[in-house]
């Protein structure tokens, strides 16, 4: 896949975007650095936009003359469905429709777990299984999926969404033994994306290669990513008299960890 056209990333002036964007440069060239807040400078082959992917105008001259997209702009927390609304919500819409209307793409989008955070920590999962989103966070994150779909099926895009597990540099709490995602390993994924033959609509798990890992990409071998960490090698360290975590606590007993708990409050019947 040749594109000479200039990488868009959205979100980069977070902790991923910025380990990125000297990365990305490397390998596809030039770059153009999105996100809402002022960030720099400008590395060389880069170009910064500071824009509202919540604003469509701007977000058609953002995507306007770019090819493959990395959409990793928006709220990547739990807040008030109006700010979701916004960033999230309308956010990924704006740019999933100006770049099929400009022709831009392939899309790599962060989609995230919390998307299928209700799932029982410990249960395997692959790309098929219905979402079950843990917060309001993560049902916008499960409507950007659905959106990828409805852009793939309707219009032929390709977009991957990635529903990365927990990316930083290492693994800091027993519940990432499963989770975590090193930043290299991300960019490993993404790069298999954009190397794929066709994405279609994908659905992928970010995550590195951990013993304790509960996703499996399987299911979509024409991506072809090879995670190569492992949190294993701070099993030690994090749980160091065994696991003696209470799995009735909701922050445990779910994959989403926190973000479960967080306002978790059942109707008792
Ligand atoms: C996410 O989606 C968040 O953006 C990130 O900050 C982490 O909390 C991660 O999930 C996680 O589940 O660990």
């Amino acid at each position: 896949m040749t594109d000479r056209r200039p990488l868009l990333l959205t979100g980069a002036a977070g902790l991923l975007g910025r380990w990125l964007r000297p990365r990305l440069i490397e390998k596809y060239g030039a770059l153009r650095s999105s996100d809402v807040v002022e960030f720099g400078p400008a590395l060389p082959n880069e170009e910064i936009v500071i824009a509202d992917v919540a604003d469509a105008t701007s977000v058609d001259r953002l995507v306007a003359g770019t090819g493959r997209i990395i959409h990793f702009g928006g709220i990547s927390y739990e807040t008030t469905f109006d700010k979701l609304l916004q960033a999230n919500f309308a956010g990924t819409y704006n740019v999933f429709e100006a770049a099929r209307r400009h022709e831009a793409g392939p899309i790599v989008y962060a989609s995230s777990n919390h998307a299928i955070g209700f799932y029982a920590s410990g249960e395997h999962l692959d790309a098929s299984v219905p979402q079950r989103p843990d917060t309001l966070y993560g049902v916008s994150k499960a409507f950007g999926e659905d959106l990828a779909s409805f852009f793939a099926d309707k219009y032929g895009m390709d977009i991957a969404c990635l529903r990365i597990g927990t990316a930083r540099p290492d693994p800091i709490d027993p519940r990432h033994l499963s989770t975590w995602q090193s930043y290299e390993d991300l960019l490993r994924l993404i790069e298999a994306c954009f190397a794929a033959e066709r994405l279609g609509c994908t659905i992928l798990y970010g995550v590195s290669n951990n013993d304790r890992s509960w996703w499996s990409n399987k299911l979509n071998p024409h991506v072809d990513y090879r995670p190569q960490d492992n949190a294993e090698a701070f099993a030690d360290k994090l749980l160091p008299d065994g696991d003696k975590r209470d799995f009735t606590d909701p922050a445990v007993k779910y994959q989403g960890g926190p973000f479960v708990a967080n306002g978790y409050a059942p109707r008792r019947r």
